[in-house]
């Protein structure tokens, strides 16, 4: 790692980059690696791998215990945690969801054959505006799944208020909000289920993983017997169902992680003021801040950049990667341009201004236990070279063919 002094060092204009190596995004997160063994160590003399075992039934009773929740079921990703959320809501017809997400919000109502109706997003938190959710529902809605995007909760009274005035459900992706809280309660306790991704990539992850969390006794059993093919006891099968069960080597990084947890939320805020500090004094970019009077699991470092900042936001991105530095532009161009739902629903666009904007401006960039305090002074270094250089980089002739191919690939 080096310091980026002066201007046309950067890797664009042909210095070496910043980095040597790839700088990702969602780098996971490991917790006490002799702990971790020793569990696997366990379970293999157990010889109990799956099918809910006694890692896994640890796992669940710890997180519904952090969480103030009465269920955990835990599964295999949050991917099938939503679509067997979805089921277990009777959801038919159409659902609301934002467009502003991560593609699986969107799969899980479509895979089963439910409409996913995009509705627009707040532009200053980035989440389902209830005005805009209310414009969406016609006769054939049957719910509505919030996301809290990047760990910042939704208006969920807002929401559970349309819900609650048209008879809807309300169910929450809170994939980006483990460890999160809003007004006071964990999230995982907001609407009738919440579904959770431990992803590796998510900064608590049981390498794959996912779960659904609810305060409702009914819900929970028809999705325990759903993540299981629908079995009640030995040969007795009750529901149509499938095989969402988390393994027990994904448990025990889970317990492994949950041992680590306020650890790794130490380390991203830490990070998180890094940025915030530095960013300050850089006009056109600012950082999108956490309510810090909750709990925040401080995971996303995003900035946005504003249409006066010298370059574009793609340009910006050129530049950091060219640096090895991977930022990525999470959720652009937002599910509704996505091509399969762009041809069933061709007009959806027209409703999701602030979706448009939005995600035309989002940068992600590092953070996590495996980036230190000093890269976080080089990657800001770089943003202002960046943006004092922007003349210099617009008229290079390497930079724009760099743009053009960009361009070319997609
Ligand atoms: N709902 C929402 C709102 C979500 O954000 C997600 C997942 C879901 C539902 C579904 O949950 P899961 O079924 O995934 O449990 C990643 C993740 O794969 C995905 O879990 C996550 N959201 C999404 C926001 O990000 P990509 O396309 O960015 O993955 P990829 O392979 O580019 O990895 C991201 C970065 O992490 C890269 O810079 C490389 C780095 N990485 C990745 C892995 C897997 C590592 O350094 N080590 C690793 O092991 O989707």
């Amino acid at each position: 790692m080096k310091n980026k002094q002066p201007l046309n060092t950067l890797a664009i204009l042909g210095g070496a980059p910043a980095f040597p190596g790839p700088l990702h995004v969602g780098r996971p997160n490991i917790g006490n690696r002799e702990v971790l063994l020793r569990r696997i160590g366990e379970m293999l003399d157990r010889r109990w791998l799956s099918n809910n075992g006694p890692l896994v039934q640890e796992f669940e009773r710890k997180v519904e215990h952090y969480l103030g929740v009465r269920h955990c079921v835990a599964m295999c990703n949050g991917t099938v945690a939503l679509e067997i959320a979805v089921r277990a809501m009777d959801f038919k017809g159409e659902v609301i969801v934002p467009s502003y997400t991560f593609i699986a919000t969107a799969h899980a109502l479509q895979w089963q054959e439910i409409t996913p109706v995009f509705a627009d997003i707040d532009p200053k938190t980035h989440n389902l505006d209830p005005v805009s959710v209310e414009k969406m529902i016609t006769p054939r809605t049957t719910g509505i799944m919030g996301v809290h995007l990047w760990g910042r909760p939704c208006d969920t009274t807002g929401l559970q208020a349309v819900a609650d005035g048209h008879g809807l459900k309300l169910m929450f992706d809170a994939s980006h909000a483990f460890a999160c809280s809003h007004d006071g309660r964990m999230i995982g306790n907001f609407g009738e289920c919440e579904v959770f991704s431990f992803h590796a990539t998510k900064f608590f992850n049981t390498f794959e993983g996912g779960a659904v969390v609810t305060n409702n006794d009914e819900l929970a059993t028809k999705i325990r017997l759903m993540k299981n093919f629908g079995f009640s006891g030995y040969d007795n099968v009750v529901y149509i169902g499938t095989n969402g069960k988390m393994t027990e080597v994904c448990a025990a990084m889970g317990l492994t992680g949950l041992e680590s947890l306020d650890e790794f939320v130490e380390i991203n805020r830490r990070n998180y003021h890094a940025y915030r500090d530095a960013l300050q004094d850089v006009p056109g970019l600012s950082l999108i801040r956490y309510d810090e009077s909750e709990r925040c699991n401080y995971q996303y470092i995003i900035v946005e950049v504003a249409l006066d900042f010298p370059l574009k936001r793609d340009e910006l991105i050129q530049v950091l990667h060219a640096e090895n530095i991977l930022a990525r532009k999470y959720f652009w161009p937002g599910c509704h341009n996505m091509r399969p739902y762009r041809d069933y629903y061709p007009h959806a666009g027209v409703m999701l201004l602030n979706t448009t904007e939005v995600a035309e401006r989002v940068l992600v960039l590092p953070t996590g236990t495996a980036l230190v305090p000093e890269s976080i002074h080089v990657i800001i270094g770089i943003l202002r070279s960046a943006a004092s250089c922007s003349s210099i980089l617009k008229g290079n002739g390497a930079y724009l063919s760099l743009l053009l191919d960009t361009e070319a690939r997609g």
